[in-house]
């Protein structure tokens, strides 16, 4: 009976000191937690010493998802009194351009960045600490002290929109996930074989015809049932992005600190645009593209005509509406897995090869990227592309994304060109994370959480010099077998916040077990918000 007593006054006084966990993905560069909370309740006002819309912005950002989980909406004022949150830009030593300082104490949260960057992802750090949905219980911020910044500026996601389409609001919600873990960079791959998904005004067949197919290969996986939907979808299929919507969603993406890269694919994976305007290939007849998988399995597949000077003044038209919409510096082109055959076969492209003096496909289609690199530089932008523009000689200033393993990455680091890097093991989130039984079906290969989790971008055989090209990484999210969104979260989640912390975290800090222990508490948001995920089941992770 006694100690039965007394186990209950610990327990209860264990329940009364507990602190919180901490859970913050990713792991902040310098975390100390101190006795004590702050207590979020209604009276708590929020103060911002800076001035201007960005800052405003975040704070507002901040208020209405402190408003979504305690119902309360904090007042901001010019000078809070109270118990309050002070956001603040100014000096704040060794944290860099996108890090901040962050302070709890019982009676008052600081934080302090030098740009707004920091304030956002200051923001973030303070949210996890939150619960994921709406409570009616008191809120408690344990007390602690963070300086936190990035290890690396290029922390990215792509998600393919061609293969199958997802609509502006998912594209949001995709956006809002990679703003909580801090990611920066939304590739968006707009155009593929199976789909051309960007209004541009000047082609409108592009939309009119390009962004539509039959789709017979859509299979979706069925949540409720935990199985395949074998049912074959034969409506039309399809979708695009009005110029409108993606201005929204470039500035949606802005206030959460994320810049999207648009990629145009070219020359090949072009079987959709093609078809819409087949006088820019080099076999101007019917072509069609039917499948989301359609630039695999063909005999030959159309590219635009390398020899054929109207076929670069249509990707220019175009690429000059992409850059009236899109602010990035970098603009992908594509150039992965050119099928030269079509190039073979046509005689204005040989005829250009001899006038040009190239000897070879490979060296024809690096005269390609370097003719729309120069377009590109002009326009004050800087072209990055997929690892095979380096075949047949690298366009001067170009970027290289590095995903058939790190050798192309490295290479064009050792020839100072800046890289990202994103190798399909372990970067490619549409390949499976688990036991191929057991999960829905994916594109191949075996891209565990713990491979992720244990990724290292810069590569052994650079040295210091060479490896400050390494910009940073991003996993590629292609969409051949993934037709709903339940899909997509399900297979970025827990994937993506594992990428998140080898991007942002120390690399001495960066410990598997303690990641899995932080993860639990996200797990368990997830849930609560009806996000789906990857409970993981393959056993060389366990
Ligand atoms: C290769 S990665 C592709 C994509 C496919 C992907 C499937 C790359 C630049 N090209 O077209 O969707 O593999 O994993």
């Amino acid at each position: 009976m006694r100690s039965g007593l007394l186990t209950g006054f610990l327990l209860w006084t264990f329940f009364l000191n507990a602190q919180p966990p901490v859970h913050i993905i990713p792991q902040p560069v310098r975390l100390q937690l101190q006795d004590g909370a702050f207590l979020l309740d209604k009276n708590v006002q929020v103060q911002a010493s800076a001035a201007g819309r960005e800052v405003s912005g975040i704070i507002s950002y901040f208020t209405g998802a402190v408003k979504q989980v305690s119902g309360y909406a904090l007042p901001v004022k010019a000078a809070a009194v109270g118990k309050s949150i002070h956001f603040s830009i100014g000096s704040t030593e060794g944290v860099g351009e996108e890090g901040y300082v962050l302070s709890v104490t019982p009676t008052r949260i600081a934080i302090r960045a030098s740009k707004p960057a920091g304030l956002f992802y200051a923001v973030q750090s303070l949210l996890q600490t939150l619960p994921a949905v709406r409570t009616n219980q008191v809120i408690r911020i344990p007390c602690m002290e963070i300086s936190d910044y990035p290890r690396f500026k290029w922390r990215g996601m792509m998600l393919d929109v061609s293969r199958h389409f997802f609509s502006p609001e998912l594209v949001k919600q995709f956006i809002d996930l990679l703003a909580a873990y801090k990611m920066n960079r939304f590739h968006w791959h707009l155009a593929d074989g199976a789909g051309w998904r960007i209004e541009i005004k000047k082609y409108p067949k592009l939309t009119g015809l390009a962004a539509w197919r039959v789709d017979d290969w859509g299979k979706a996986w069925d949540w409720s049932q935990v199985r395949f939907n074998a049912d074959r979808n034969k409506a039309t299929y399809g979708g695009y992005y009005t110029q409108e919507q993606i201005k929204e969603i470039v500035a949606y993406a802005a206030a959460r600190q994320i810049t999207v890269v648009p990629e145009i694919e070219m020359p090949g994976h072009s079987e959709a645009a093609m078809a819409a305007y087949p006088e820019y290939s080099c076999l101007p007849h019917k072509h069609t593209f039917n499948e989301p998988g359609d630039f695999y399995g063909r005999d030959v597949h159309p590219n635009y005509c390398a020899g054929n000077d109207s076929a670069f003044v249509f990707l220019q038209n175009i690429l000059e509406e992409v850059m009236a919409l899109f602010p990035s510096r970098y603009i992908h082109v594509g150039g992965d897995e050119v099928d030269k055959t079509s190039w073979k076969q046509c005689e204005r492209c040989q005829r250009r090869m001899k006038t040009e003096g190239l000897k070879n496909e490979e060296e024809l289609q690096s005269y390609f990227i370097h003719r729309m690199e120069k377009f590109l530089v002009a326009h004050n932008r800087k072209l990055i592309g997929w690892d095979e523009i380096l075949e047949g000689g690298l366009a001067p200033q170009a970027t290289v994304m590095s995903w058939r393993g790190e050798s192309g990455g490295i290479k064009a680091a050792q020839m100072n060109h800046d890289v990202v890097m994103s190798p399909t093991g372990p970067l490619y989130f549409d390949y499976y994370q688990g036991d191929p039984e057991t999960e829905p079906l994916a594109f191949g290969g075996f891209n565990t959480l713990k491979r992720v989790y244990s990724y290292e971008p810069i590569p052994a055989e650079l040295n210091s010099e060479q490896a400050k090209h390494v910009l940073g990484a991003q996993a590629n999210l292609w969409t051949e077998q993934i037709a709903s969104y339940e899909h997509v979260l399900y297979m970025i989640l827990p994937r993506m916040p594992a990428l998140a912390e080898v991007l942002w975290s120390t690399k001495q800090s960066r410990n598997w077990k303690d990641f899995n222990q932080r993860l639990q508490p996200h797990l368990v948001g997830f849930e609560q918000r009806g996000l789906h995920y990857s409970k993981g089941n393959f056993k060389v992770d366990i």
